[in-house]
């Protein structure tokens, strides 16, 4: 593996340091996820998303719906809210409706993102709310030990699938682009400094973002794993045409590379952009 990885002996010896007090201004409670979880990752990328923006504890919000990806806010300094099961993304958007200043940052499951709640994620994209949405997706229910998901892929053996899955699975960065989100982006966790600098441009844009993070159970599933995955993602071609989404969803669509990197990317008006219209010509 490379140093890039974070490795079993680096978390713990991370957490060593945490608690001998070496905390930075955005830790706050450690983390309580298994050594190697991949949602490590994505929380040091909200970490220095945070520390890069210079977004202050008190205009930084964390929403999650219900697994050990909804564990997210307990581990970051600022607000955070911890909601039900599938339900992350109207609660993070009634909070931007609500003061708009803040940053809002949604963190979820497959299962939270796209199977129970799967019927938010396009509202919340097509309207183009200024937010960001990290999906980790491990393929399974972790929180519940193990069961399939949305996104496991066909013939997985599961404590709920003992013959093997017979649905096919969804694919979110797809989605993200079919529901109109304006910045689509994929990364893995095995790969550190794209996912925190994916994260961090995700949370600068104006609009939607999705950040599709592979991130793998070390604990429940068996299948898809760091190897597994590491064998099948490639970065998406250099000449890639970050505004054409026709083209994207052909790429995100592929398996065999599982492209990584920035598939889309406009500038249009946000919903609170359309609000201030709307606003304006009461007057
Ligand atoms: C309404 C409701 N249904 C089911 C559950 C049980 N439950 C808790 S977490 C979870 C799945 C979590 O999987 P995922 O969203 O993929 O997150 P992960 O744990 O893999 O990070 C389920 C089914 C629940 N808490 N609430
Ligand atoms: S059960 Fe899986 S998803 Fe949950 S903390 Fe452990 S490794 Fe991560
Ligand atoms: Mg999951």
């Amino acid at each position: 593996m490379s140093s890039n990885v974070l490795s079993k002996q680096a978390i713990l010896e991370g957490l060593k340091q945490a608690k001998a007090g070496k905390t930075k201004e955005w830790r706050d409670t450690l983390p309580t996820w298994c050594p190697g979880c991949g949602h490590f990752t994505a929380l040091h990328g909200l970490y220095e998303a945070a520390e890069k923006l210079k977004i202050p504890p008190k205009d930084f919000v964390v929403v999650s719906g219900i697994g050990c990806s909804g564990r997210f806010p307990f581990f970051i300094k600022g607000f955070g809210f911890h909601a039900l099961h599938g339900r992350a993304i109207p609660v993070g958007t009634g909070i931007k409706i609500a003061n708009p200043d803040l940053t809002v940052v949604v963190v979820g499951g497959d299962g939270d993102g796209v199977g129970i709640g799967g019927g938010h994620f396009p509202h919340a994209a097509r309207n183009n709310f200024d937010m960001t949405y990290v999906l980790l997706d491990n393929a399974i229910y972790g929180l519940t030990k193990g069961q399939i998901s949305p996104t496991s892929p066909m013939g997985m053996k599961s404590g709920t699938s003992p013959y093997g899955n017979i649905a096919r699975p969804i694919n979110p960065t797809t989605l993200a682009l079919a529901y109109g989100a304006t910045y689509v982006a994929r990364v893995f966790s095995r790969e550190r400094d794209n996912v925190s600098q994916i994260i961090t441009r995700a949370i600068e844009h104006k609009g939607f973002s999705f950040v599709h993070d592979l991130s793998p159970c070390v604990e429940f599933n068996k299948l898809i794993t760091y190897q597994s995955w590491k064998g099948e993602v490639a970065p998406l071609p250099e000449d890639h045409d970050t505004g054409n989404r026709t083209r994207t969803m052909e790429l995100a669509e592929s398996r065999d590379p599982i492209y990584l990197g920035l598939f889309f990317k406009e500038e249009i008006p946000t919903f609170g952009d359309h609000v201030h219209q709307v606003r304006e010509s009461f007057k």
